[in-house]
């Protein structure tokens, strides 16, 4: 039987690899729960032996009492800033003057990384424990924000290896502390449900922790490191040898670096990471300037998809002692640069209003905006949504907005800068009548968008309903494009997407900048369009809210289009991520004249092979509603859903009494809750994947 001591040094041990396992290498090595079940016993074990609990142990990542005020720092060697640059013209002429200084002598390696959204700060490990951590402040004086960063779970409290072997007395380590995406919409969300305001970024949300007074507050909100480069490193405190004003000649001052460091960046971040501190995955040994460029290109890519917001990359010269060579001016190096994205976010005036009709005749106001480059593209309009959202921002005519453009994503007007409103602002007002066709436009209640009530009568629903029907997910009309659409209902030569199949050549070369090739091309494109599938044709009509999995699940639920047309409000619920909403928007399509018309006339024209009628046999869970929640470990939760909706299940998207099944995996939240409310019989994965194995279905 171990002594408590023993125990509690184990116990330490053992988390501390899982932490590395988990934080630095992104391998965990057991689940969560073994994790908890023995951090709770090393709580338990130091609560009944207060003597043994030391400041190092893993269990002290929870804050402490809490501060006054911070005390100053003073950095034994200055933090460093980066110069920018924001075209591949200006990395260049950056390349060129490094290679410039070097006389052209040296081919350069470069240490490239995406540039983090965070805040700088020092770490400081003396004999191997965390003893000090630091803001960046104004490079030299910074502030201390030891018992913050003592919380953040992935800065270990020592470092790994052996004092005197893998590391000496004293080692800095830099880098940027963050908020991952993740945690920081979690924390907006929190805000927000308490009627708080929240924080505009991940960065300042990452700021406002650290600035906290209290480190309690600093351990919930889920900050994260990365680790860029090495600070002071040597084997004493003493101040003699290190003069902070000149760091270019250390060579009489004790540095200990190159004893126990490599002579490459990366190689170095490689050893950082060994210590034990999280290096981002991203980071790259390029040996051309070309690849600096392409690795830019790709991390722009990337950036959306990575869990955390950056705003550029940074490069830098690899090896050390040409970074020596090169030296600083004032307080960047010459040898590292930031290569930055475009910004996401400008000002720009909203010019005008105006107010478009779509598909379904939902009346959209669109901002006109002064043209303003974001994101890496010029944007003259962004959309407003509704009469909420204008409400939300407060926005009139003429004032100055924050327009946001982030990677894919359609610009999005973020809020109104008031400061600047002008006496010329004006306010907003919502058309009476539809400003395409001017039938009367109607609110249903509980909804926030305004409609034209005029449905395919009015050119502008007639216009999209055409443009959807010939779209790319749809019938994929080769040749016949937005413009040529409208041009065509303008001049009358069609009405409905049926039309579209009777016109002749002729006419259509008559069209504005069509010649006979163009012409002879879309009536060949028209011709292959007949031969289509039933999920498309459905998904063609253009059915509120019948997207193209909908369209698929009615289509293989009913196999044929008259099956569709009559079926009951309560069999189209039995569809797979069907509701009442949609059943009702299904039911509503038919039932108007002008669309059966539009559908017979289509039926004449159009053909698709049919789709086999299932067995009863193969359709065993028909009429059985499932709902999957958590995540599954066997199987992605989309793989389950074909799986079941294969075998004829319903698969829907919310718990209610009509749910025969729940199928819990990990984490699962409120929909397990919900369904042990209502005594809904809960599956396991492994029940599943019997289930589903009992059909013949494996993964
Ligand atoms: O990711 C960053 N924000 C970042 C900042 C990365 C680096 O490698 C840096 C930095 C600031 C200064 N390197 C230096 C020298």
């Amino acid at each position: 039987m171990l002594n408590p001591q023993e125990q509690i040094s184990q116990i330490q041990q053992q988390l501390n690899q899982y932490n590395h396992e988990y934080y630095v290498l992104d391998q965990p090595s057991v689940p969560d729960v073994e994790y908890d079940r023995l951090m709770q016993a090393l709580i338990k074990l130091e609560a009944e032996n207060p003597a043994l609990k030391t400041l190092d142990s893993p269990s002290q990542k929870v804050g402490g009492q809490a501060l006054k005020a911070f005390t100053q720092v003073t950095h034994q060697l200055p933090m460093l800033s980066l110069d920018n640059v924001f075209s591949l013209e200006d990395f260049h002429s950056f390349v060129k003057r490094v290679k410039d200084r070097l006389n052209n002598t040296q081919a350069l390696v470069f240490c490239a990384e995406p540039k983090l959204d965070g805040l700088a700060v020092s770490l400081r490990y003396e004999n191997g424990q965390l003893v000090q951590a630091a803001t960046r402040g104004d490079g030299s004086v910074g502030e201390n924000i030891t018992t913050n960063i003592r919380t953040i779970k992935s800065i270990p409290l020592k470092l790994r290896g052996t004092l005197g072997k893998d590391f000496p007395a004293i080692v800095e380590v830099r880098g940027e502390v963050f908020m991952p995406k993740a945690s920081f919409n979690a924390l907006n969300e929190l805000a927000k449900k308490r009627g708080e305001k929240g924080f505009a970024n991940p960065r300042n949300a990452a700021a406002g922790s650290l600035r906290q007074l209290d480190s309690k507050i600093t351990a919930k909100r889920n900050l994260a490191f990365y680790a860029y480069s090495l600070g002071f490193v040597g084997n004493t405190t003493s101040s003699e040898g290190v003069d902070v004003t000149d760091i270019q000649d250390k060579s009489e001052s004790i540095d200990l670096t190159e004893l126990f460091f490599a002579n490459s960046h990366h190689a170095r971040l490689c050893q950082i990471k060994a210590l034990g501190l999280p290096m981002c995955p991203e980071v790259r040994l390029l040996e051309t300037e070309q690849a600096c460029d392409a690795f830019y290109q790709d991390i722009l890519t990337k950036r959306s998809g990575l869990s955390y917001e950056i705003d550029g990359t940074v490069l830098k010269v690899d090896d050390i002692a040409l970074q020596k060579r090169l030296g600083f001016v004032a307080r960047a190096p010459r040898w590292a640069i930031a290569y930055k994205f475009p910004a996401e976010e400008e000002l720009t005036t909203v010019d005008d209003v105006e107010f478009q009709v779509g598909r379904t005749g939902a009346i959209t106001p669109v901002a006109r905006l002064k043209p303003i480059f974001v994101g890496g593209v010029t944007v003259s309009n962004a959309t407003l949504h509704n009469q909420d959202e204008i409400n939300r921002l407060g926005l009139k005519i003429n004032d100055t907005v924050v327009i946001r453009r982030a990677g894919d994503v359609i610009p999005q007007i973020v809020s109104v800068v008031i400061d600047k409103r002008p006496d010329n602002a004006v306010d907003i007002v919502f058309p009476t009548r539809c400003p395409v066709c001017d039938s009367a436009v109607a609110k249903p209640e509980g909804e926030a968008v305004l409609r034209c009530t005029a449905g395919l009568f009015c050119a502008a629903q007639r216009k999209e309903a055409i443009k959807h029907f010939s779209s790319r997910k749809a019938h994929d009309i080769d040749g016949l494009g937005d413009k040529l659409v409208e041009q065509l209902v303008d001049e009358k030569l069609i009405s409905t997407p049926a039309d579209l199949f009777r016109l002749t050549e002729i006419q259509v070369s008559t069209m504005e900048r069509m010649g006979k090739k163009s012409a002879t091309n879309l009536i060949a494109g028209l011709e292959a369009a007949k031969n289509t599938t039933l999920p498309k044709f459905i998904y063609g009509l253009g059915i509120r809210e019948v997207g193209e999995a909908t369209a698929a699940n009615l289509a293989n639920h009913f196999c044929t289009l008259e099956s569709i047309q009559t079926a009951s409000l309560e069999s189209l619920q039995k569809v797979s991520d069907i509701g009442g909403i949609v059943a009702k928007n299904i039911i509503n399509f038919f039932k108007e004249e002008h669309n059966l018309a539009v559908v017979s006339d289509l039926r004449e024209i159009m053909n698709w092979p049919d789709i086999e009628v299932k067995s009863a046999d193969e359709q065993p869970l028909t009429d059985q509603t499932f709902v999957l929640t958590g995540t599954l470990t066997q199987m992605g939760r989309a793989e389950a859903k074909t799986a079941l909706q294969s075998l004829g299940a319903k698969v829907s998207g919310s718990v209610s009494k009509n749910t025969h099944y729940v199928v819990a995996g990990d984490k699962a939240g409120s929909k397990l809750t919900k369904a042990q409310d209502l005594g809904i019989e809960v599956l396991t994965e492994d029940a599943l994947v019997v289930l589903l194995k009992e059909h013949g279905i494996t993964f």
